[in-house]
């Protein structure tokens, strides 16, 4: 199995995602919150790339069937339902009802890799579950962070050396890696054996800033959920 990260998402040739397992992470705070929304029932979410869009499909669903979830800058875009913190997606918000999302990285991020075999949402929470997924279809696979903005975020990088890491470790054959993931283990082994201190780092700070320190502590904790989302035909829904 070849190994591969994307450091951070943007135009890619579909050529390249034929035949291959994507992970997508936006560990702060879309995909974190995609996994926790499956997890506390929502029937399915869909990811939209434009606020205007997910506005329409919310309001054709009906408030009774969906939530509207968004983000710009962080805060609740006006209007939505709610916003992006992982809080707000409890069980009483979204249990049976489908959730409609917009973020500024995120949704784009997991909308643009529909070219792939298969596309599986990945966070730190669902870790160890999403790379045991990944090795058990057996394909290439690349981990794709969504990154700020355009531009490398280092929690994405984090992450991903997170999942990268339990790739190698579960996965009963050799898996040939590339130099970005070494590089990717390397910061997630240091910010696990606290030698790295991300809090300084851009997206991190700015959610502290704004009060959602509660919601970066949450998506930087390992392994407290088991669900595997799974992007398919416009759709993401638990993978079984
Ligand atoms: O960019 C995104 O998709 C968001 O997750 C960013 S934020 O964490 O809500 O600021
Ligand atoms: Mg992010």
């Amino acid at each position: 199995m070849q190994l591969n990260i994307l450091p951070v998402c943007g135009k890619i040739n579909s050529a390249h995602l034929l035949g291959t397992t994507v992970i997508v992470i936006d560990v702060l705070r879309a995909t974190t919150n995609m996994v926790v929304a499956i997890q506390n029932g929502s029937n399915r979410l869909i990811p939209t790339s434009d606020a205007g869009e997910a506005a329409m499909l919310a309001s054709r669903l009906g408030a009774r069937d969906s939530v509207l979830a968004g983000e710009r800058g962080g805060i609740r875009i006006q209007g939505f339902d709610i916003g992006n913190s992982p809080f707000e997606f409890s069980p009483e918000v979204v249990k049976g009802r489908t959730v409609i999302m917009n973020t500024t990285n995120g949704t784009a991020a997991v909308c643009s890799m529909s070219a792939a075999r298969n596309i599986l949402i990945g966070a730190m929470i669902n870790c160890s579950a999403v790379a045991r997924r990944a090795v058990q279809l057996g394909d290439d696979v690349l981990i794709v962070c969504a990154g700020t903005e355009g531009t490398i975020s280092a929690d994405d990088l984090c992450c991903a050396g997170a999942i990268a890491e339990s790739i190698c470790k579960q996965s009963r054959t050799p898996v040939e890696t590339t130099d970005i993931v070494m590089v990717c283990r390397n910061l997630y082994r240091d910010f696990r054996d606290k030698r790295a201190d991300l809090s300084k780092t851009f997206h991190w700070n700015r959610l502290v800033r704004l009060g959602f320190e509660k919601d970066v502590k949450f998506c930087f904790t390992e392994d407290t959920s088991t669900v595997v989302p799974c992007y398919r035909d416009g759709i993401i829904q638990e993978m079984r």
